[in-house]
């Protein structure tokens, strides 16, 4: 899979990437990730890539041609059909199921944006504009490594353990259950006796039932949507029958 991420900040990008999974899956050719400064898209002396407002008022637009020059450029060296994600607090908040969809396209385009925005121009290019949350940043350079990031690890050998991936507790909906591991015992912090129990049945059914009473205590909003085995629904009804009391005893023992 190949992304190119259109910026005015290389150096920021370039960076970001280098590290953990996705600078070991560039290593191994994986993915192909082209960074490219929009200043080498201007043609006037001063490569600008930003302009006042049409109407007057405070702050900058990004003008659209070196826009357009850079994606023009893109689709050239690509051969379209590429995806163009436009990063905006305007867009539609991205999810796990935007991250797996988007993971098999072949040719991704992150257009980052500053200031207080880009020209409504830009848009006709746009095939999806996406925000990673409802928080203002200073620039679209965070929210693009945010979208690569997730969107990598759906393409496959990205992430060592495909299982993992699909397993994953947010593509089932649910949060994940306690992780612990050596010692079994830090000061008065004990590892839970199932778990060094042997008894895989019984670890199973543990973790599923943490899963779940996380969920109901801490994002109920997910349980619309979850998508629960038999055992599972049965699990979250005796838990909401009041028994998120007696689970959360069970927690701080
Ligand atoms: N999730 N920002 C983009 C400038 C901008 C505004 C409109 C294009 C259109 C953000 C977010 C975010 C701040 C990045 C404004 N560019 N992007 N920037 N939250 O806050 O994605």
């Amino acid at each position: 899979m190949t992304f190119d991420i259109v910026t005015i900040f290389p150096a920021m990008v370039e960076a970001a990437l280098a590290a953990g999974v996705v600078g070991r899956a560039i290593e191994k050719r994986l993915l192909e990730v082209a960074i490219h400064d929009l200043r080498d898209f201007t043609t006037d002396r001063h490569r600008s890539v930003d302009d006042m407002p049409y109407g007057g008022g405070p702050g900058m637009v990004m003008k659209p041609e070196p826009i357009f020059k850079a994606l023009d450029a893109i689709e050239t060296q690509r051969g379209a059909p590429v995806t163009v994600l436009l990063m905006s607090p305007q867009g539609t908040r991205f999810t796990q199921r935007d991250a797996e969809r988007l993971g098999s396209r072949p040719h991704v385009v992150l257009v980052c944006g500053r200031y207080e925005g880009v020209d409504e121009r830009v848009r006709s290019r746009v095939d999806e504009e996406v925000s990673i949350g409802d928080y203002v940043l200073s620039g679209g350079e965070l929210p693009a490594l945010v979208v690569l990031d997730a969107v990598a690890r759906f393409v496959p050998g990205v992430v060592g353990d495909d299982q993992s991936v699909a397993e994953d507790s947010f593509s089932r909906g649910l949060l994940d259950f306690p992780h612990y591991t050596r010692p079994a015992v830090v000061g008065d912090l004990r590892v839970p006796d199932v778990l060094l129990s042997g008894n895989h049945q019984e670890i199973r059914r543990w973790r599923k039932q943490e899963s779940l009473g996380r969920t109901l205590e801490r994002r109920p909003d997910l349980l619309e949507h979850a998508a629960l085995d038999d055992e599972e629904r049965m699990m979250l009804e005796e838990l909401q029958n009041g028994r998120i009391a007696e689970w959360q005893r069970g927690k701080t023992k």
